[in-house]
């Protein structure tokens, strides 16, 4: 006989088919923990696979992390067979990274239209057949959809629509990083209303077992952080139910199925942390979790590796090696402190996080001790070396500092990935070629990518009134979800000229330095584990061997890219180097949206000076 759940949580397409996302299983521990039954379905690696229905790939084949040319081939034909499948719909366009719809999956009424068009959409089928062969056994008092990218939101409110009619007694409860963002839009429009019963807010752990005490055991409780359809108030508080990752025993990744995934190796994502205790002028990211840096201890780090391995090993005959950190930042300490715990209780873990430029990094010895326990890659917000600008991002780290972090990492064998930032207010052409030049003589960095600024919704710099003063900056208010906000600078539409010089420069980048170029072919996941068998300098070995034409092509194409980009000619994607194609659609999106603010507000200037 089929058990029934009290919950299933599901992750919906599309994101990176290469690994599962966190928040599931970090729900699921914590529910059963608390002795409820949860079940996760990762229906965005499902929905891959049934998009590559018919192409047999053998992923888990080793010789893809042999020879990095191979994986790369791998990838390049599994795209082909999306781009395949997806023909078949109308304006539907999907990698391993990104999906484009005949829909824009920002406005509401859009969204609404995309869940009756077959045609269209292709989340319909799916998930229609999903629910019925799959979900309904199992007959869930509540089914939470999370919702962390905007990639997301289509699937997300097609499942929700299918449930509806399918299984109409279900409480439907939408969380994630697009709902802690949106909630404010959603309930002013009231448009998406009859396709949820609670959204909740920050950290979902324990809203959500609030909400299973009163709908599962019939409990009175208090709800914080949880908004209820229909209600007129709610108790939202981001500084309350804050959740201490200690807490949790473990996540439970039993429900998955790692040979699903498109990726020859595990890939197993944790947290070290939650929150960070930065506050850069331009990012949100602290703004989607709790208040608080909360940090989980390194025993229970541990804890959760080895139970990880055990687990696979049972169930898969190999266990898994390689983890990704999936925090906001990690700190010097507590990396410090568990690389020293990996080492000397000889496990055989390889680790990835994202960090800031702290001075305690620049301590080879450090990095050394990382690159032993285990650190292969390191994710850094580089954003800039022009000091000043620094200053302006309140990012807090200097230069000086910067360059021994690299180098340290760099002699220790560690991939240094950088996250670089493109135009904010104020930037001049000379500084944007200073950093250029830094970055294509700063041979310890070894991959990047450049974003172009936004004016990103419950960013400091869109929050703090005083600021746009400073900065010049405007922004439209955010519209249904709308999270990256059109903008002007000093009354210009900045973004269209940054994004075209933040790929001019990547075009320079790529050809002095055509190693970067070659890295940047691949997708993120799979360049630490190239690092743990190949090293650091993976990219320049390949390069050499048989990159060189990839390149040449691949910058052709880019260059070809930009002058259709300018010309707003069509554009074809295919061939594209990873951050450009990336930022594509969004880039697409948010200019069409600029144009727009700035029309709307030409037209109101007009009326104003006509009225005088
Ligand atoms: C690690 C990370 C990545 C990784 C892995 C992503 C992945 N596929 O899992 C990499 C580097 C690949 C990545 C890439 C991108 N990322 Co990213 N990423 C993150 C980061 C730092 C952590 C995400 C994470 O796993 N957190 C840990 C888990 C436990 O937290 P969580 O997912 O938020 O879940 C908690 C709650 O939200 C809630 N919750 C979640 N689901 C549900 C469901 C229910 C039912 C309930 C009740 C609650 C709930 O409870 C969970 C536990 O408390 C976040 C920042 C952040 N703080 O979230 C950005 C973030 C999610 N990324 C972001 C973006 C924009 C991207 C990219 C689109 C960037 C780009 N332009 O390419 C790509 C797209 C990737 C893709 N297609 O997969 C944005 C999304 C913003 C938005 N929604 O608009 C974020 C928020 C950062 C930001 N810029 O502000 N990313
Ligand atoms: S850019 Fe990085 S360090 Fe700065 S606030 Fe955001 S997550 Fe924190």
């Amino acid at each position: 006989m089929m058990t029934s759940y009290d919950s299933a949580l599901i992750t919906v397409p599309v994101s990176s088919p290469l690994h599962p996302q966190a928040g599931q299983p970090f729900l699921k521990g914590f529910l059963m923990q608390k002795g409820f039954r949860a079940k996760i379905f990762d229906t965005n690696v499902k929905f891959f696979n049934w998009m590559l229905k018919g192409h047999e790939f053998d992923i888990k084949d080793q010789a893809y992390i042999d020879n990095p040319a191979i994986l790369l081939t791998l990838y390049n034909r599994i795209e082909e067979a999306l781009a395949k499948k997806a023909c078949k719909y109308r304006g539907l366009t999907v990698d391993l990274r990104t999906i484009g719809m005949d829909y824009n999956r920002i406005l509401f009424n859009e969204i609404i239209a995309a869940l009756d068009d077959q045609e269209a959409n292709p989340f319909i089928e799916f998930y229609d057949d999903f629910v019925e062969s799959e979900l309904k056994l199992l007959a869930p008092k509540i089914v939470g959809i999370g919702i962390t990218f905007q990639d997301q939101i289509i699937a997300a409110f097609t499942l929700a629509s299918c449930l509806r009619k399918k299984m109409p007694g279900v409480k439907i409860v939408l969380g994630g990083q697009m709902i802690t963002r949106c909630y404010d839009t959603m309930l002013e429009a009231g448009t998406l209303n009859h396709l949820w019963d609670y959204l909740i807010c920050w950290d979902g752990e324990l809203p959500l077992l609030d909400l299973h005490e009163q709908l599962v055991n019939n409990h009175a409780t208090t709800l914080v952080n949880v908004i209820e359809n229909g209600k007129t108030s709610h108790g939202l508080d981001r500084g309350a139910h804050s959740f201490e990752l200690d807490e949790l025993s473990r996540p439970d990744f039993s429900d998955l199925d790692f040979d699903e995934y498109l990726f020859p190796e595990f890939l197993i994502p944790l947290q070290t942390a939650r929150g960070c205790y930065g506050s850069c002028e331009f990012c949100a990211i602290p703004s989607g979790s709790n208040q608080g840096f909360r940090e989980r201890s390194v025993e229970k780090i541990i804890d959760d590796i080895l139970y990880v391995q055990e687990h696979t090993k049972k169930k898969y005959g190999r266990k898994a090696t390689y983890f990704k950190f999936m925090d906001d930042t990690s700190s010097p300490r507590t990396l410090r402190l568990l690389s020293e715990q990996i080492e000397q209780r000889k496990i055989d873990a390889q680790w990835e996080t994202f960090v800031r430029m702290e001075k305690p990094f620049e301590n080879q010895a450090l990095m050394e001790q990382l690159y032993r326990g285990g650190c292969r890659k390191l994710m850094w917000g580089l954003e800039t070396n022009d000091p000043d600008i620094l200053k302006s991002m309140d990012k807090r780290i200097s230069p000086i500092s910067t360059e021994k972090i690299l180098d340290a990492a760099h002699n220790a064998g560690i991939l240094n990935f950088c996250f670089v930032l493109i135009g904010f207010p104020g930037e001049r052409q000379e500084q944007r070629d200073r950093l250029a030049e830094f970055i294509i003589e700063k041979e310890s960095i070894h991959v990047l990518t450049i974003a172009t600024f936004d004016a990103t919704k419950r960013s400091p710099i869109q929050e703090n009134l005083l600021l746009p003063k400073k900065f010049g900056l405007e922004c439209e208010p955010p519209n249904d979800f709308e999270v990256r906000l059109p903008y002007t600078v000093d009354g210009k539409n900045w973004k269209k000229e940054i994004v075209v010089e933040a790929q001019r420069m990547l075009v320079k980048i790529i050809k002095e330095r055509p190693d970067i170029g070659f890295m940047s072919l691949f997708p993120d996941q799979v360049r630490g584990i190239l690092t743990e068998r190949h090293g650091n300098t993976w990219g320049r070995k390949c390069l050499t061997e048989f990159g060189k034409e990839n390149i040449q092509s691949l910058l052709l194409s880019t260059e070809h890219y930009i002058d259709a980009f300018e010309n707003a000619e069509e554009i074809d994607l295919a061939g594209l180097p990873e951050p450009i194609k990336r930022e594509h659609q969004r880039t697409r999106e948010d200019i069409k949206a600029i144009a727009l603010a700035i029309g709307r507000r030409k037209k109101y200037e007009t009326k104003r000076v006509d009225s005088i």
